[in-house]
């Protein structure tokens, strides 16, 4: 199966996406999601730049051989545009793979391992009211486990509580990056209470909450003691994940399931965390972290370290990574939920997918290959425009992690 075009395809039905397609001499062709919010024509321009030519006459079969060649043959190894590149080649490779055995990628990992796919809803609001709305819209449309984001008494904006409800997008198109300003005292003052508001309301549903890298270990071990007692399924991205040690601290003070990963590219800057039991959920995703090859790698490390999955599946990464995800969630041995968050009609449009929600679980359905396409009449109606996500600035005006 020689490869005999490989093209980027960048698109912007509401918010930007980058898809690489494969088409090999038999006429089969594979998609990849290579989008990477707020950056994407850095992945776009490696990819075609310095990728596609090599791709060409090459054997789209030899998926681990072509992973072994893009990574350790680039030298500057890892990193995450280098690695979303990859992801793309690796995922158009298990489509065409898939296909070319007329089976969905899902009986290629090795066949089902649950009936479904657990999926987390999204309950964003500027009031706890608002946030008890939307968690019981979620739960009257079957969620079994729903993330809360509140706004923060105080504070003019903060993270994951955006204008539209349903479809959450923290990219901007505007010249400069929106400023968002950030108190951890303020937010610390306000969280637990509003999550315990939630948990009086819904005793048993599955409750997450994504503090977004903005804590130190010692403010997100307090955190997670004042949790405790609500039971979360998670505490997602308590603090920057550079220094993989400090979730030590973390761990000693508190039982709050913690989870990490949907910025970390490869195993390696995932082996601490995984290594000494330092989360419980690896967020990794099928677009990040080097494709369906890569993520299994990741997944086996977590599977003897008791670490289940979790992969991000924000909007930013497109139905192509969607796709893809649902088919390693339906297999892996460790799985522990998946992140959904409905794309726009017009993404749909552009990206047509047989996976389909139904009461809680999603399904990749059972077409051959990935189940996704990219209509590129469609993708060349939304052209791109830069779109950069907010930074973060404390009250005092210093520079912080958004
Ligand atoms: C968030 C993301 O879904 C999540 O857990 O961390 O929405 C993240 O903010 C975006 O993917 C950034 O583009
Ligand atoms: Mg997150």
């Amino acid at each position: 199966m020689k490869i005999v075009e490989a093209r980027v395809i960048v698109c912007s039905p509401g918010r930007n996406f980058v898809t690489l397609k494969i088409t090999t001499e038999d006429g089969l062709t594979g998609i990849g999601d290579a989008t990477m919010n707020g950056r994407e024509l850095a992945v776009a321009s490696y990819l075609s730049e310095y990728v596609c030519p090599l791709l060409l006459g090459r054997d789209a079969g030899r998926i681990e051989d072509m992973w072994q060649y893009l990574y350790k043959g680039a030298y500057w190894r890892g990193g995450p545009v280098g690695m979303t590149a990859i992801s793309a080649v690796d995922t158009a490779l298990w489509d065409i793979k898939a296909k070319a055995a007329g089976l969905p990628l899902y009986q290629l990992l090795g066949g089902r391992s649950r009936d479904g796919v657990l999926v987390y809803g999204h309950a964003n609001g500027n009031t706890v009211e608002e946030v008890l709305e939307w968690v019981h819209s979620y739960v009257e449309r079957g969620y079994k486990a729903v993330r809360v984001q509140f706004g923060i008494p105080g504070l003019s904006s903060t993270y994951g509580v955006g204008s539209d409800k349903l479809y959450y997008e923290p990219a901007d198109r505007g010249a400069f990056p929106v400023e968002n300003s950030w108190s951890t005292e303020l937010y610390l003052r306000s969280v637990p209470a509003a999550i315990g508001r939630v948990r009086d309301a819904f005793p048993d549903l599955h409750l997450l909450h994504d503090v977004h890298h903005r804590l130190t270990p010692i403010e997100a071990a307090k955190l997670g003691q004042r949790l405790e007692e609500l039971s979360l399924f998670w505490l997602e991205d308590p603090v920057p994940a550079e220094l993989q040690e400090g979730f030590r601290i973390i761990r000693s003070h508190t039982t709050t399931p913690i989870a990490v990963g949907e910025v970390l590219p490869t195993i390696w800057d995932l082996r601490t965390l995984i290594g000494e039991q330092l989360i419980d959920y690896v967020r990794t995703s099928v677009q990040r972290a080097g494709g369906i090859s890569h993520l299994r790698k990741i997944a086996s490390l977590a599977e003897l370290h008791h670490v289940r999955t979790g992969s991000h599946g924000a909007t930013d990464l497109s139905p192509v990574c969607m796709a893809a995800a649902l088919h390693f969630d339906l297999s892996v041995p460790n799985f522990g939920i998946q992140e959904y968050m409905p794309h726009t009609p017009e993404t749909d449009e552009v990206f047509p997918h047989s996976y389909r929600y139904s009461d809680g679980f999603m399904h990749p359905g059972e077409e051959p290959g990935l189940g996704v396409e990219i209509d590129e009449d469609a993708a060349g109606c939304f052209p791109y425009q830069r779109a950069y996500l907010p930074v973060n600035r404390l009250l005092d005006g210093t520079m912080h992690s958004w």
